[in-house]
């Protein structure tokens, strides 16, 4: 049981929580090796916004969505009014701006680290066109992720990739104002297998510090190695002013995209836990963009979302508790014991019961999940857009 000052701490810290949820997160998408269709699924970009309305409606923490420019906006600019105004329909609004720069043809041997200078300006131009979507939706974040690098010893220069990437990201920098940021992704390998561009925290650190203060790095929970100590990643990043967001997955093997905490709920604790503990200690609460990025080919997808928003929310919840003066304590005294003792303490405390009463306060179900199945949404989605997720099946195979 908790007390009342853990209570109205933890419904404080559920207020001040919100997780975007990201548009392609509801499309038919799949493995390399095959795509499991969902007679439900979203087969457009204002179906991906329904979906994440309707997630938003019965879990009350995900009030935006993440978009990927050339997936939900084909034609550019010209699609923001409209996608802007559905979005408002459905509750939500337009989050982080994904431009990609990882599809066309023309982006084999990379793109801002293209030996082709005209590739390099490509990439550049549709970033920039990003950019001016970010300023017409009003959205804070541009999220740049890259998959560039190489793939065999020896077929590029390392270093002369490095300054391509160092001068396109400064030019990026140079075309945001107000208050627009630019996150850096990382990810040590796929689909780069030898030496990716952008591999790990400290280059997505030095590419940000090269292009300025607007840009913050992104941690990607499944972008680690196996073992990786990403909560120490977290509390660097957040030491020196420098994380800006996440995309939360988990991860068994490699970079997996399974649902967040499935695997090791005790580890996004951690990464929370560091959040926390910095808040409380600096008194000053970080900006973060928290956001999902998973693929959800097996289990229903919706289902899978408000499945993650409340195991984020639960872990978030529980890291909040920590007894931040008695851990401080504990480690200031050596006492290991008693230290570890505090973390796991809360991390056990069933924080159930106060994520219903916050649920109640807002006006929403105790049980989003039950809520949502009892809505009949996703049989009316099926038939919907069945017959449009078949023509996907056929059009696979
Ligand atoms: C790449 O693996 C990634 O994590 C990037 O964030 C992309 O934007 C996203 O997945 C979707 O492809
Ligand atoms: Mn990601």
């Amino acid at each position: 049981m908790l007390t009342s000052q853990q209570t109205e701490l933890a419904l404080k810290a559920l207020d001040n929580f919100t997780i975007e949820l990201p548009s392609w997160g509801f499309a038919n998408t799949g493995t390399r090796f095959g795509k499991f269709i969902q007679a439900s699924a979203a087969t457009c970009t204002a179906e991906k916004i329904a979906d994440a309305g309707a997630v938003h409606r019965f879990t009350g923490c995900c009030p935006s969505v993440a978009v990927h420019v050339l997936w939900d906006f084909p034609n550019g600019l010209s699609d923001v009014a409209g996608l802007m105004k559905t979005a408002s329909e459905h509750g939500v609004r337009i989050g982080a701006i994904n431009p990609n720069v990882f599809q066309d043809q023309c982006y084999k041997n990379g793109s801002l680290g293209n030996p082709d200078p005209e590739v390099r300006k490509q990439a550049l131009s549709h970033i920039l066109d990003s950019v001016e979507i970010q300023r017409a939706t009003g959205s804070r974040d541009l999220s740049l992720w890259f998959a560039d690098g190489l793939s065999y010893p020896g077929t590029g220069s390392i270093r002369a990739r490095k300054g391509w990437f160092t001068d396109g990201l400064k030019t990026v920098h140079a075309a945001l104002s107000g208050n627009q940021r630019m996150l850096v992704e990382y990810k040590p390998f796929e689909p780069a297998f030898y030496a990716t561009d952008i591999a790990d925290w400290g280059m997505a650190y030095i590419y940000s510090k090269h292009a300025g203060p607007r840009a913050k790095v992104l941690v990607d929970t499944g972008h680690h190695y196996q073992t990786q100590n990403i909560e120490q990643i977290v509390a660097w990043l957040l030491a020196e002013d420098m994380l800006g967001g996440f995309h939360f997955n988990d991860r068994r093997y490699a970079d997996d995209d399974l649902t967040l905490g499935c695997m090791d709920p005790y580890q996004v604790f951690r990464i929370f836990h560091e959040i926390c503990y910095f808040t409380w200690e600096t008194g000053k609460a970080p900006d973060i963009a928290y956001m999902v990025d998973q693929s959800h080919n097996l289990k229903n997808k919706i289902e899978e979302t408000i499945q993650t928003s409340n195991n984020a929310q639960e872990l978030y919840l529980k890291a909040a508790l920590v007894d931040h003066a008695q851990l401080a304590q504990y480690q200031k005294a050596g006492e290991l014991v008693d230290a570890e003792e505090c973390l796991r303490t809360a991390f056990f405390a069933d924080v159930r019961p106060v994520l219903r009463e916050w649920r109640k306060s807002k006006g929403l179900a105790e049980d989003p999940m039950a809520a949502f199945r009892e809505s009949g949404y996703t049989r009316k989605a099926e038939q919907e857009r069945a017959a449009r997720n078949q023509g996907a099946v056929s059009s696979y195979a």
